[in-house]
Order: structure tokens, then sequence, then C-alpha cells
């Protein structure tokens, strides 16, 4: 039976470690630039990374996390697709021994505990990147008013906050109104399909407000299909700062786009160093994000990922 541990897991200094990272999935270029730099952090300090790829389901990066608990890695990063989920093979990695780091998303605290239950969240402020959005919309929407909300993966913690982020802004100013708000799954095509069907039911709507590029990608094709003009007829607005996303800036066809890095391998394995030195980790280490606009997405392209 494995050992119950009162708290973290502690985590002996060793040069090389087996560490296992549970990616959710890999069908954009957010995720494909994270793989990399945490492959490439990986390969250069010479551990060993034991790579899965979800392929988009929970329940598979839960079997994924359990089978790097039966091989005895060292250390776990997960980036938790649904924030809900992933809680139970947690607490079973805690529990062999194992201290997990979650990267990029965080899960439901009223289930698990970082600084207890994992060591710690590293990440963007998913609230702060929808207050932001929604200011730069409040500012340069130009009467624009009735806005579209493509929500990203249900029940994700990037979801969840990026929506509360949005929202709450846009409450406090009478003259916006969120006319419909779905779930794209964070996926082109599936923003592309969402943002056909509610334009076909709210045809009055002028901007949209998409959690990832990847949606506002699929949302510019729906709108060119249906004969409209992306960021004349409707101003678009999304989230991370990939290069199509900073690209339809420079086109004209996104108005701003709040950044959100992909790159967590330095971060990523200088905390388990951390960790493992006996060093006292925060329970929250956030990422600093850029932001993208007009006056500056034609400087800020070549940093893209
Ligand atoms: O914004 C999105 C990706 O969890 C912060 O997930 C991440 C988000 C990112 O699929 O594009």
């Amino acid at each position: 039976a494995p050992r119950a541990f009162a708290a973290l897991p502690p985590l002996a200094k060793k040069d090389k470690y087996k560490v296992g990272f549970a990616q959710t999935e890999s069908n954009n270029p957010w995720r494909l630039a994270e793989t990399k730099s945490m492959q490439d952090e990986a390969a250069k300090l010479g551990h060993q990374l034991v790579y899965t790829d979800a392929a988009g389901s929970s329940a598979k990066q839960a079997s994924d996390v359990n089978s790097m608990i039966a091989q005895g890695v060292d250390a776990i990063f997960l980036p938790p697709r649904e924030d809900k989920p992933l809680v139970p093979v947690i607490l079973a990695a805690r529990d062999a021994g194992i201290p997990v780091f979650l990267i990029d998303r965080d899960v439901d605290h009223t289930m698990a505990k970082p600084g207890q239950d994992y060591v710690t969240f590293i990440g963007s402020d998913f609230i702060n990147e929808g207050n932001r959005i929604a200011e730069w919309v409040v500012k340069n929407a130009n009467g624009k008013s009735k806005i579209i909300e493509l929500e990203g993966t249900t029940g994700s913690s990037p979801a969840n906050d990026r929506k509360k982020g949005f929202d709450d802004i846009i409450a406090k100013h009478s003259e916006f109104k969120i006319v419909a708000s779905q779930s794209g799954d964070f996926a082109r095509d599936k923003g592309r399909q969402v943002a056909e069907t509610l334009l076909q039911a709210h045809p009055e709507a002028d901007i949209i407000y998409a959690h990832n590029d990847e949606m506002a990608l699929g949302a510019i094709a729906a709108l060119e299909a249906a004969g409209k003009t992306p960021g004349k007829d409707v101003l678009i607005v999304s989230i991370d700062g990939e290069k199509d996303g900073v690209q339809a800036i420079v086109d004209g066809k996104i108005g701003a786009i709040c950044g959100c890095s992909p790159l967590f391998g330095p971060k990523a394995f200088a905390t388990m160093a951390d960790y493992a030195a006996g060093k006292q980790i925060p329970p929250f280490i956030k990422n600093d994000d850029d932001f993208y606009d007009g006056t500056n997405a034609k400087d800020k392209i070549s940093t893209a990922f």
C-alpha cells in the first residue's frame, strides 16, 4: 500500500532525475511550444523526461499520471486539463512520495492545496488576463458593444478565470452586453463552429472575446465565411500571443491579445531544484504576461511563439 504523507513528499538532491511531464493535448502551437520548452530544458540539464500526451482527455491524462507513479518517477510536472478530474491522481502521487508541480493550469483549491498536496502552481494570473483584455475593450470599442464570448475548455482553470476576469469588468460598464458565451474547447475548429452558430443566433454581435488565439482564428474564419470583415464589422480580442495571432493584429483582424507564455521549461526545472535544495516554495509562482495591440504587434511578432 502507498505510504501516506501528512505533508508534501520530499525530493532527494540528485544530479539527474527521471521526471514525468503529462501533457494535455498537442493540437495547437501553444502546447507544442510548451512541450518543446520542457524537453529542451530537460535535455540541457541531463534529466530523463517521461513524456505523455493525453490527446484532450482528462481520463487519459489521469491514467498517464498513474503510469508515471507506477514507473517510480522522481517528480511530476502536470498541466491538469480540468480542475477537478485530476485531483485524485495528484493525491495518489503525493501518497506515493512523488512531488507534483502544476504548470500552466491549476486545480480546484477546495479539493487540493498547493504547499500541501502539490508543491506549487506555476503559471499566469488568468483573472488578470481577463481584466486586461476587458479594460482594453472598454477603451477601444468605439461604440461597439454586443459581445460573443468563446470560452476555453469547460472546467479548466484558465477558462474559469479568464471568464471571471473579463465578465467582472464588463459588468461595471452598462453600455456593454455579453449576448452569448459558450465553450470552443480552446481549439481552432471548435471555435470556428461555435462562432458560426452564435453569429447566426446573434447577428447584431460586434465584439468577440476568445479565451485563446486558436479560437479567435477560428472566429475570423467564421466571420469571413459569413461575409463579414474581422477587425471592421467585428472587433476581436484574445489571449496567448501565438505567431498567427500577433500576425492577425498586424493584418488588422484582431484588436488586442494578452500574452500567456508557454515557455515553462527553465522555471519548472529551477523550481524543482529549489524544492530539492529545501528552499521555501511559494504556492503560486506567477508568470508575467506580455500585451499586444496595434501599437506594438509589428515589433513584437519576432518574439511570439
Ligand atoms: O492559453 C491555451 C492552452 O492552460 C494557459 O491552454 C493554458 C491555455 C492556453 O490550450 O491556448
